[in-house]
């Protein structure tokens, strides 16, 4: 790169103006991005399993009809992710394959069970909205493609959140067996949501990078508080216990003060033995060897679209 290049980047990040597909930008800083937004796209999609295990059998034909339509609308975050990591010089296909080879991350917290209809409860409260926190910030990220698809997909993931936190509440004034059923879920998916945002800011070896860059605009710790302050008041309005006896508000510090989370668990989850890993990557195989005939077939009438074009 010359040096004429490398300052008009840096000018259009310290004025807080886009970066686009057709500005010149470091390689490192594309890798980063490319990183960040097909990790992200793949977890939308393999995201859609957890509640989609649930479609068939959701109890009423409203509950199945929400739910459709949200596992529909994780698909189509995906599809928005891929296209903004595409601008940037990666094909979908081996993004697809980096997937399905097992190459590529995805979020740790889809690979785990969902057994109970209040799973989608707490998918919806905790889930979503653990991804609502990082991502709304994400809409002000450097790299316009990336930052305009956030701005779609926090709309939607905020009626998610709210979905589910409707199934819970529904629960909640139920008999005693369904508020122990949404109870259980939510002591199964609290911890796992806190790690949605990452290792602790002394062990994210990306954060610096990504700050300095403007794609990150708060760190995970920082963001993991916000979740905390946003969750404390919504389990009090459910009447659900946060399963975290130390968990409390620290007046003078400021913070949230809690149990240490288990990073074990984290690790062996990325390192691919958390308890539904192996499930998941080989639906997403399957579905993508289903599928090939779709693929023959569009690439055959593309062909002969242009053949037609020629005569
Ligand atoms: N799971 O240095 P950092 C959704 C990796 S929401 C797996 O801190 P960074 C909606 C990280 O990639 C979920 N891996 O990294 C939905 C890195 O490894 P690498 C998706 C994780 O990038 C709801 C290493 O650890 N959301 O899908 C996790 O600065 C319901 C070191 O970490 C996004 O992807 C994890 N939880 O910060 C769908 C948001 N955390 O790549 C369906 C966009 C960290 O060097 C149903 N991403 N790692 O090999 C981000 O904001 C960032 O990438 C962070 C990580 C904050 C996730």
């Amino acid at each position: 790169a010359d040096a004429e290049q490398q300052a008009h980047f840096d000018d259009l990040i310290a004025a807080d103006s886009r970066v686009e597909p057709r500005d010149w930008m470091p390689e490192a800083y594309r890798k980063t991005l490319i990183r960040q937004i097909s990790q992200h796209a793949h977890s939308e999609i393999i995201g859609m399993q957890p509640e989609g295990n649930w479609i068939t059998r959701a109890p009423s034909l409203k509950r199945k009809a929400i739910l459709l339509a949200k596992v529909q609308d994780e698909a189509g975050h995906g599809l928005y992710l891929y296209s903004a990591a595409q601008t940037l010089g990666i094909t979908r296909d081996e993004m697809t394959h980096q997937l399905i080879d097992g190459k590529a991350k995805y979020s740790s917290i889809f690979n785990y069970p969902t057994p109970t209809w209040a799973d989608m409860g707490a998918i919806g409260w905790l889930v979503d909205g653990a991804a609502i926190c990082n991502q709304v910030p994400l809409c002000r990220a450097s790299y316009g493609p990336y930052g305009r698809a956030m701005v779609r997909i926090c709309k939607e993931e905020s009626f998610h959140q709210r979905q589910g936190f409707e199934i819970l509440l529904t629960l909640m004034q139920g008999t005693d067996a369904q508020r122990a059923m949404a109870q259980d879920a939510v002591d199964r998916w609290y911890w796992p949501s806190l790690m949605m945002f990452g290792p602790p800011d002394d062990a994210s070896p990306n954060s610096a990078r990504s700050t300095a860059w403007k794609i990150k605009r708060f760190s995970n710790d920082e963001l993991r508080q916000r979740f905390l302050g946003m969750l404390v008041p919504q389990a009090e309005a459910l009447g659900v216990t946060l399963p975290d006896p130390e968990l409390h508000w620290d007046e003078d510090a400021q913070r949230w003060r809690m149990t240490e989370i288990d990073w074990s668990e984290f690790h062996e989850i990325l390192a691919g033995r958390g308890p539904m890993n192996a499930v998941r990557l080989q639906n997403r195989r399957d579905a993508h060897e289903d599928g090939a005939w779709v693929r023959e077939a569009a690439a055959e009438y593309a062909r002969k679209q242009a053949a037609t074009a020629e005569n």
